[in-house]
């Protein structure tokens, strides 16, 4: 039987997955190679795989629950992608919150799809903002239980990679590399940057040859996994707009920055909010990973009377107010001027993580 590749992107929310799968995939499909790609969230409306399905790739979405606590909608989502697009690589992008995914995952994937999947090393992707506030025994910006699945996260690695290395320069980013390597002494730890390609090549040749994945399991304390990702209310939503010529990257990059301002004012620590607004054939989408100044934009897209925006926004206060928040951003970036119809709604604060299997020893 024909083996699969499967590679597990994992890592904390605003890491860099989602653009780093989209570069590798890019480079595989060059090299000939059939590649299925697997998001992952709490709910459906994911902004990640409206984008990589505007790239053209083939995408199976889990959502509604993470991978861990739904392994048998991975299961169906390899087989989709697997059957669909004859995948003999497929990349699967773990929620940002998630963690514990050697026991819950790689474990049982080992032990029961070895015929036909070859599990590649668990990769963690790390922010250098992020990561050295956490080498320096911080919180990141976030809720300390939040913090505690980062370092899980990286506990758990077989291989670390710093992302965004094109933020750093080169001292600081071998500096860097060393105090990793020193934390996290299992964990081959490697720079990358999906932006300029640097250290791409070098990562996949790891995960494509390397066979050993998931040698560690660690001790997770469920309590403060389920607090952590609890402390984080989570919104997804689809809403119809609608104007006369409106230029949409404008109101795209004013509604993320107020929204910066919004929660950074209120002292709530942000995840993620990323937002992608599609019109015609081409898009803008936005993201800040941290305060305000974090906010990133990419894309654009010509003057036009409708669009569509998808958000998704993991921030640190209960979902009663997340939504009160952003319906209020909505409303006062349309209010007068463009139409806005609600299309797909969901706010909710993540339940106790409940993994389908959690292996206690490595296999
Ligand atoms: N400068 C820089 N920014 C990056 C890089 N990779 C991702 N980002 C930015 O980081 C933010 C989060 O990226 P994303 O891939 O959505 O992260 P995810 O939540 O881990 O999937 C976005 O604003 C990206 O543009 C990189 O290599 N360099
Ligand atoms: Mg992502």
């Amino acid at each position: 039987m024909k083996q699969t590749r499967i590679i597990f992107v994992g890592g904390f929310l605003g890491a860099g997955k989602t653009t780093l799968i989209w570069n590798v995939a890019q480079r595989l499909i060059k090299r000939g190679r059939h590649v299925g790609l697997i998001t992952n969230d709490q709910a459906p409306e994911l902004v990640d795989t409206v984008w990589l399905q505007q790239q053209g790739l083939k995408v199976a979405e889990v959502s509604g629950s993470c991978f861990c606590c739904n392994f048998n909608g991975l299961a169906d989502a390899i087989r989709k992608v697997g059957a669909d697009a004859v995948a003999d690589v497929i990349i699967a992008e773990p929620v940002g919150s998630c963690t514990d995914l050697s026991a819950t995952i790689l474990q049982p994937l080992k032990q029961n799809r070895k015929a036909d999947l070859q599990v590649a090393p668990l990769s963690v992707l790390a922010d250098p903002v992020r990561l050295i506030s956490i080498l320096e025994g911080e919180t990141a910006a976030l809720h300390i239980d939040a913090a505690y699945i980062f370092r899980k996260q990286l506990e758990e690695s077989d291989i670390i990679l710093i992302t965004k290395a094109d933020t750093l320069e080169p001292e600081a980013v071998q500096a860097l590399i060393d105090r990793t390597s020193k934390a996290f002494p299992f964990a081959t730890v490697l720079p990358i940057s999906a932006a300029t390609g640097e250290g791409v090549d070098a990562w996949l040749e790891e995960v494509m040859k390397r066979n050993e994945a998931g040698l560690r399991i660690v001790e997770v304390d469920y309590d403060i996994y389920a607090h952590g990702e609890a402390v984080l209310g989570w919104l997804n939503g689809t809403v119809q707009l609608k104007g006369d010529n409106v230029d949409w990257n404008i109101f795209t990059k004013d509604l993320l920055a107020d929204l910066g301002n919004r929660f950074d004012s209120a002292g709530y620590g942000v995840g993620h909010v990323k937002a992608i607004l599609e019109s015609g054939d081409s898009f803008i989408i936005g993201n800040l990973t941290g305060k305000g100044d974090t906010l990133s934009v990419r894309g654009s897209v010509i003057p036009a009377d409708t669009a569509k925006l998808t958000i998704n926004a993991r921030v640190e206060t209960d979902k009663e107010e997340l939504d009160a928040i952003i319906r209020e951003a909505l409303e006062d970036a349309t209010h007068n001027r463009y139409e806005s119809r609600i299309v797909a709604w969901r706010c909710l604060q993540p339940g106790r993580p409940n993994p389908t299997y959690r292996f206690a020893q490595v296999v």
